[in-house]
């Protein structure tokens, strides 16, 4: 290979991570050879994660494991029969099937679901603009992830979407890794951010997870659900040792007094029994964080359980409290929103142009594709929620439903694709421009096409452009092209050069200092931290954070939490042999104690079952769970196993305390041995 033909093109990972590597794509005559971390990245710096690596360069790269032709059923429903049609004829059908839904203005009855399997901003937002312009109901996204802990804070500081630097961790004395596991959700943050410092590290998870294993001074392996209880003894160990900020109390805490009394009561003895923790960690810790400067990361996973909007405004507290915010090395970061750099997100969505439409919860999907008076035509895209949403026995029901069309857009052939009427076949992020906003650093990156799209696959907004154009919709945002989208884009934020300059950096800082959190104060009613939310109390829910936490589980059940796995980006890469490889089959991971109790070896074959379903899972017997709870790992595609079914045949929609939203780590199962059964 001649040199001249060799070229380097950097482009950015737009998966749903916090870590949003750059990358470079070798690419020899025009043909990608190996995509690799961008060396020049800082987070990357040179290496892509496990998984990406191998399905980067597997099936994201194969254009037969891929959906390159827009396809129209010809089997039942599920068994994924298709013959492949012209765009016309597909987008036509979709159009044909629409028309007298919004003529009839019975728009609320097609409903549709998305989320992040990319988190480019036009691929992965401009569609909205069709479905919000159609009235269309939305399955809310955010209510499978992590809408709990997004309204606690909208309760409480004003906005989710507003976290510390990341830059700041210099100054930072202790880091408080509260329910994330960066180890597998943010590999490289997990060893660069966390791993290659001199700060107190202390995990707070359930679960000894390899961020706890391998960086943690301190590991608080509560019992599940006890964070808010946790959250108040630590409190009440700063208000014990005069540590508590009375000063940023006065001035920026509405409602703190209301909690006093539950923090005097939350003694380290009282929190020990609550948490299963050794009160002197909680002393230890408590006193750590509140002499600070402190940070904590608060994961998406704790707020995942039937009161974790609770945890997350106890926690939110304890940073109040100790006035542990707006100081070099100090604040708590959910996720970092493009607002942190100047991007309107309407400027994607368009939401001038939208009409009313219904939003409803994942936790109420089936329920509502059962029904024919709620749903007629079904439009799934960026997401795949017959391995990701709860209730997986009734949505697999619910769309087998005849009269829902059902129109599938993905780049493979998963589970929901098989259910669609009509597949269209969507670009990846490997062959369109678009740009990445990380949410974890305040910084800007470019997706650059490096290849084109297989066969007659198409970006997004294109699909949904041709989709309008095909139902004659007029308004011309509808419309607007990428080109324009991306300067537009660009233009907000303060970088002053256009995508071709943002494409040969990769990756652009924002800041030249840590950015301060908050800085024009807090869009509460108070415009002061609402410990006391008259909002909250208006929602039905308590005015202030309660100490709460979950009882142990009865009757030899299990608490079952399924968080991110190690080698799959949730559903996603569970189609590549060299990923398959690597997660073997569907374990169970099981304290010894537990095992023994049933008589469990690992590679035991074992069901979980409670009242949603039953699902058989290898037993891998492993301190990383503690007694009374089991660990599977999410995101496995049911069609790819023998039960066809992954852990949300267990998920039976349950809603958190806050939200409508998931609750998932709070699942329970019985965990029959055949032996028992016999
Ligand atoms: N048991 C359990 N279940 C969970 C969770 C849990 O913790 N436990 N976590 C939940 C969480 S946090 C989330 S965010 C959800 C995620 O659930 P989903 O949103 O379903 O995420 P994925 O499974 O990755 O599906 C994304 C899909 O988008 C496709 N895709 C990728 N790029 C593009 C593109 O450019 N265009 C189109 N059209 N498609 C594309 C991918 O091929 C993939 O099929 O799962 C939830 N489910
Ligand atoms: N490799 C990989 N990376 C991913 C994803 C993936 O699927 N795979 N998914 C992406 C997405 S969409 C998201 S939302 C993020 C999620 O990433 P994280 O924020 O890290 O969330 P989870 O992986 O769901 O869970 C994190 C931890 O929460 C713990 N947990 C469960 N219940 C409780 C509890 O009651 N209290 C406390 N303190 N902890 C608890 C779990 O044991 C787990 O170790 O990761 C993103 N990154
Ligand atoms: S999934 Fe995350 S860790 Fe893996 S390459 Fe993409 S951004 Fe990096
Ligand atoms: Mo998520």
């Amino acid at each position: 290979m001649s040199k001249e033909n060799r070229k380097f093109i950097k482009t950015t990972c737009p998966r749903d991570c916090y870590d949003a590597c750059g990358m470079v794509a070798a690419v020899d005559d025009g043909q990608v050879r190996k995509v690799l971390g961008d060396p020049d990245h800082h987070v990357a710096k040179g290496v892509l994660c496990g998984k990406c690596a191998i399905a980067y360069n597997g099936v994201w790269r194969q254009p037969d494991r891929r959906l390159t032709q827009p396809l129209k059923r010809v089997g039942k429903k599920g068994e994924a029969a298709f013959k492949p049609i012209s765009w016309d004829e597909a987008l036509e059908t979709v159009a044909g099937r629409l028309r007298p839904l919004l003529e009839e203005k019975r728009n609320e009855t097609i409903v549709h679901a998305h989320y992040t399997g990319t988190v480019g901003l036009i691929a992965g937002w401009y569609p909205l603009r069709f479905f919000s312009h159609i009235g269309a109901t939305e399955i809310d996204p955010d209510t499978v992830c992590n809408k709990a802990g997004h309204v606690a804070l909208e309760y409480t500081v004003g906005d989710s979407l507003d976290g510390f630097d990341p830059e700041t961790v210099k100054d930072a004395a202790t880091i408080l890794v509260w329910g994330a596991n960066p180890s597998h959700s943010a590999p490289h943050m997990h060893k660069a951010w966390l791993r290659d410092r001199s700060a107190n590290i202390v995990v707070i998870d359930p679960v000894a997870t390899n961020t706890a294993l391998d960086v943690a001074q301190t590991h608080l392996q509560l019992r599940p659900g006890t964070d808010a209880a946790l959250a108040f003894g630590l409190l009440h160990v700063a208000k014990s040792h005069q540590l508590l900020d009375r000063v940023f109390i006065q001035s920026n805490v509405k409602g703190f007094d209301e909690i006093e009394a539950a923090i005097d009561a939350s003694d380290p003895e009282t929190t020990a029994e609550l948490t299963g923790l050794p009160a002197e960690k909680i002393i230890e810790v408590g006193l750590a964080y509140a002499k600070g400067p402190s940070m904590i990361w608060m994961g998406q996973g704790m707020q995942r359980t039937s009161r974790g909007g609770n945890a997350f405004r106890a926690i939110l507290a304890l940073v109040a409290g100790t006035g542990q915010m707006g100081k070099p090395g100090t604040g708590f970061c959910y996720m970092n929103g493009p607002g942190t750099r100047g991007i309107d997100m309407d400027s994607a969505t368009a939401s001038q142009i939208a009409q009313d439409g219904k939003s409803v919860s994942h936790m109420d999907m089936a329920d509502t594709l059962e029904n024919a008076a709620q749903s007629q035509a079904f439009f799934t895209w960026n997401c795949n929620p017959l391995a990701s949403s709860p209730d997986q026995t009734r949505l697999r029901k619910a769309l087998e439903r005849e009269d829902l069309f059902t129109v599938a857009c993905d780049v493979f052939a998963t589970d929901t694709v098989a259910y669609a009427d009509i597949v269209l076949p969507a670009a990846s992020f490997l062959e369109f421009n678009d740009i990445v906003a990380p949410y974890f650093h305040h910084t800007l990156s470019a997706q650059v096409k490096i290849q084109e799209a297989p066969g007659e696959a198409l970006p997004n907004q294109e699909i949904f452009r041709r989709l309008a154009s095909k139902l004659e919709l007029e308004e011309p945002l509808l419309f607007e092209s990428d080109d324009d989208l991306l300067s537009r884009i660009l233009a907000m934020t303060s970088y002053e050069g256009d995508f071709a300059a943002l494409s040969e950096a990769g990756t652009v800082q924002i800041f030249d200092e840590p950015r301060m959190q908050f800085p024009d104060g807090f869009a509460t009613p108070s415009g002061k931290i609402e410990i006391a939310s008259a909002a909250a109390e208006a929602d039905g829910l308590p005015r202030v954070p309660e100490p709460h936490a979950d009882k142990p589980t009865e009757g030899g059940r299990l608490r079952i939490v399924s968080p991110a796995s190690k080698w799959q980006m949730n559903s996603s890469y569970a189609n590549d042999p060299g990923i398959q490889e690597q997660i073997g089959a569907i374990a169970l991971h099981l304290h010894p104690q537990d095992a023994e109790a049933r008589n469990l070896s690992t590679g035991d074959v074992a069901t979980l079952t409670n009242e949603a379903g039953e699902l058989p899972v290898t037993i891998d017997v492993s301190e990383i769970a503690q007694p009374g709870m089991g660990v599977v790992y999410k995101g496995r595609w049911p069609n790819a196993e023998a039960s066809a079914a992954n852990i949300n045949v267990l998920h039976k929609g349950a809603k958190s305390d806050i939200g409508e939203a998931t609750c998932v780590h709070s699942l329970e199962a019985e965990l029959v041995t055949r032996e028992a059964a016999e």
